[in-house]
């Protein structure tokens, strides 16, 4: 509980928000170069889909082999995640409730929400260049 060194913070917080404005501006441009890409990008270990007004968002995602896929319900109601192979299944998720499920398989997992049949998703799971599957993967729109 030392007293500060009695600098005026007012430089910092307007080097802050120009730092901020200029991540903000970066983000931007990065999240329209990513739009126009045909399948999300990748992330390396987990994901998180978020079920939201009857939808899983984002609907399609790209992950690697050992990636965690966490479900989060943000709706008011209950949702499921179930595999159509039937490979995994959640319990019905309340609000705020979450299911994860690690993917090891390369392939195409489409899944449902058993409660809501026409909310679908799906997940591409896709090795690394330096392991790469035999079969090139369909795209997705
Ligand atoms: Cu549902």
């Amino acid at each position: 509980m030392t007293p500060g060194n009695g600098r005026s913070p007012a430089g910092a917080s307007l080097l802050l928000a120009i730092l901020v404005i200029s991540v903000g501006s970066a983000l931007g441009s990065f999240v329209a170069f990513a739009t126009t890409l045909p399948v999300p990008v990748a992330t390396p270990s987990t994901a998180e889909i978020s079920i939201e007004d009857f939808a899983f968002t984002p609907a399609a995602i790209s992950v690697e082999p050992g990636t965690t896929v966490k479900w989060l319900n943000r709706d008011e109601v209950p949702h499921t995640v179930v595999a159509t192979s039937l490979a995994f299944r959640s319990n019905a998720l309340d609000a705020d409730e979450s299911y994860e499920h690690q993917i090891n398989e390369v392939g195409v997992i489409n899944y449902f929400c058993s409660l809501h049949p026409h909310m679908t998703g799906k997940i591409i799971v896709r090795a690394t260049r330096n392991a790469q599957a035999g079969r090139p993967l369909r795209q997705v729109r």
